[in-house]
């Protein structure tokens, strides 16, 4: 496989784990809601306010300029010490030197991704039901996102889950659990009422007039929720 020359050193699997841990607020760079331009921009108001790691995300561009951005986000996410992953595509996060990889339920096994990333890397895991909660917890993924609790643009034709199982699934995991989709400033009450303790907002924040301000307020709002 093909290393780009420059990797640099990424934080040690504890730090990254800590990190996990210590995130309420996960921040998705979407594609989809930016240009490709903007991206750098982009990542910065998200560290600005204060997500606890950041993702990105593009469905929809060439990999050419997925591994640009990459590169270019990476050393922000260092500066801040936030670990940053990649959605969708584990071997251009190795070679760019990602802190990891998130991947779908039709994305491949944890075993696929790891032997790409190797045994420090942070991989998560998408999940549609408790069932697959469970399994990817058993298959080892080091956190899940679960969702989408409502309808959402952001990933148009997969249908909502509702609230009714996120307090068994965060209850009963030994792993971070992010609920996601659909969640924003007025959703979000109910979606800590119904027992969610960490989050992934995208929409809400990268459509926000002011996107930093907009994810201090969700942080805000989840702590005086709980
Ligand atoms: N994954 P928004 S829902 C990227 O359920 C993504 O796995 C989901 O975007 C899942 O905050 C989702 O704009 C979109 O609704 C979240």
């Amino acid at each position: 496989m093909y290393h780009y020359p420059f990797k640099p050193q990424g934080p040690p699997r504890e730090d990254l784990l800590a990190s996990l841990q210590a995130t309420t607020l996960y921040g998705i760079l979407d594609i989809e809601y930016t240009s490709e331009e903007a991206a750098v921009e982009v990542a910065e108001d998200l560290i600005k306010g204060g997500v606890g790691i950041i993702q990105l995300r593009a469905k929809c561009i060439s990999t050419y300029s997925l591994r640009q951005i990459a590169r270019d986000v990476l050393p922000l996410a260092r500066a801040a010490s936030i670990p940053f992953l990649i959605n969708d595509f584990p071997d251009i996060a190795a070679e760019v030197g990602a802190d990891g990889a998130h991947i779908g339920q039709d994305g491949g096994s944890l075993a696929e991704a790891r032997k790409i990333l190797g045994p420090d890397a942070l991989i998560g895991r998408s999940t549609h039901s408790p069932e697959q909660a469970r399994q990817a917890e058993s298959e080892g993924f080091d956190y899940i996102g679960f969702g989408p609790l409502y309808a959402t643009p952001t990933k148009p034709g997969r249908p909502a889950i509702g609230l009714d199982h996120i307090a068994e699934v965060v209850q009963h995991a030994r792993l971070p659990v992010f609920c996601i989709g659909g969640i924003n400033r007025r959703t979000l009450p109910n979606v800590v009422a119904a027992g969610a303790t960490r989050i992934v907002a995208v929409s809400a924040i990268l459509q926000a007039t002011d996107p930093p301000a907009e994810a201090k307020l969700l942080q805000e709002m989840m702590k005086s929720e709980t």
